[in-house]
């Protein structure tokens, strides 16, 4: 059996008309096909898919062989016929259902166009994992610097199949003067209800984090807080004294559940845990004495189960992106000192612009609503302190974040990411006197394997 293609032949496909942007795609061979000792034939095929090219391998006689690792996870089939100058490439890909498929077509020396095929208008998620490209293509793409979204957000992408990822956050967060409504007040003021006051607090936090992909769809993640605090206080008498705390806080477990993932979209549903392994037992010494238990805000955990559930939307189209995501925190029962922290809700949306293929700067507006807390902690007298008065606790607060995300495209740190993002309050009102945050940064490094 011979079969000689002295040349190359075009195949045009068409124009597949996608739900959100037109696609055009064209397969041909890009090698002549040439016969083997064993009798079989071999060639080389292609396929263009928008600008760019995609090779397919080269293939035998009968030949199948899964592409699933690279960018678009085509399984192509080539198969030329032994008696005629025939073939078929039939292409598949997992995420594509039906599948575009090209129809067996006659062809000789001559380039033989085929005629257009109609591409399915959308994507659902097919039976197999949803794909990682790891190029720009018909899919979102993890590997640009604005794939991950401002580093102050978590749970916010998702990993590829027997991917990890180990990351390092470091957050400062500085809280200077009180506020009761949308209202600053100044110690005195705040001293007119309570002996005491708090009149600034620095929280900071290291955060270790591990990400794995057991699947395509499925991503999980841990988060282990090492968490240091101090606020300094004032009292009627005009004592100063500062208290401290630190220690681990509450791990946090969750699942990252791809539920779209079509046209340059995204989105994930969050399923996390918080265990209450942070201290709820921190003291300090006051001017009540040595070993005082201290106040709600110094405490490192909850002391509660927290249920985490929320959904993340991420989307891409040139060299912009953008996101959201919605996270709740619902805190079960009461803990060991009888109380339990308020629940949360924290909406978030971004806007990135990559400048190159390493960077990217990122604009977000963060909004976080939380409750006052139920119960007490009967060893703090409410009276005393604002921070000891469990009913003057919840609050509303919308930051604005400046984003700058550093990206490693290639080479043997390819993956590693660098970020951090500066937030402003722009809307801040609170159930008071409580100590209102005015600023905080994270920074943070992501290591892919
Ligand atoms: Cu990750």
């Amino acid at each position: 059996m011979t079969i000689k293609f002295t040349r190359l032949l075009g195949w045009a496909m068409g124009t597949a008309a996608f739900s959100m942007a037109p696609l055009s795609s064209t397969v041909y061979a890009s090698s002549p096909a040439t016969a083997k000792d064993d009798g079989s034939s071999s060639m080389a095929a292609a396929l263009m898919l928008g600008d760019e090219t995609l090779n397919l391998g080269e293939s035998a006689t009968s030949w199948s062989q899964s592409h699933t690792d690279n960018a678009r996870g085509l399984q192509p089939t080539l198969q030329l016929d032994e008696d005629r100058p025939q073939a078929s490439l039939p292409i598949t890909t997992a995420a594509m259902e039906p599948a575009i498929s090209i129809p067996t077509v006659e062809f000789s020396q001559e380039s033989v166009p085929l005629s257009p095929v109609d591409a399915p208008t959308e994507f659902p998620l097919a039976d197999t994992p949803a794909l990682s490209p790891l190029d720009e293509g018909i899919y979102w793409s993890p590997a640009r610097p604005d794939s991950h979204a401002p580093i102050g957000v978590m749970g916010d992408h998702t990993h590829g199949q027997g991917e990890f990822m180990v990351s390092y956050r470091y957050m400062y967060m500085d809280m200077d003067g009180n506020r009761s409504g949308r209202d600053s007040l100044t110690p005195d003021e705040v001293l007119q209800q309570f002996p005491i006051t708090p009149t600034r607090m620095t929280m900071q936090m290291h955060m270790l984090g591990a990400m794995y992909a057991p699947s395509d769809t499925l991503t999980l993640m841990a988060m282990v807080p090492y968490i240091v605090k101090e606020m300094d206080h004032v009292t009627r008498m005009g004592t100063r004294f500062t208290t401290n705390s630190e220690g681990f806080g509450d791990i946090k477990l969750s699942g990252l559940y791809t539920v779209l993932d079509q046209t340059r979209q995204r989105i994930h549903l969050n399923v996390g845990v918080s265990f209450p392994t942070g201290s709820i037992e921190e003291r300090d010494a006051t001017p009540m004495g040595p070993d005082q238990i201290l106040p709600y805000p110094m405490q490192i955990g909850s002391g509660t189960v927290d249920l985490l559930p929320g959904i993340t939307y991420l989307g891409q189209a040139g060299d912009w992106s953008w996101g959201a995501q919605a996270i709740g925190t619902l805190r079960i029962g009461r803990n060991a000192n009888d109380y339990r922290l308020g629940n949360q809700l924290a909406l978030t949306t971004w806007g990135a612009y990559r400048w190159s293929d390493w960077f990217s700067t990122s604009l977000r507006l963060g909004g976080r609503t939380w409750g006052n807390i139920d119960g007490q902690d009967s060893r703090l007298n409410p009276n005393l302190i604002p921070t000891a008065n469990p009913s003057i606790r919840g609050g509303s607060q919308l930051d604005l974040g400046l984003g700058l995300n550093f990206y490693v495209p290639e080479g043997g740190w390819s993956g590693t990411r660098l970020a951090v993002e500066f937030n402003l309050p722009v809307y801040r009102n609170l159930s008071g006197p409580q100590l209102e945050t005015d600023f905080s940064v994270i920074a943070g490094v992501q290591a892919s394997f």
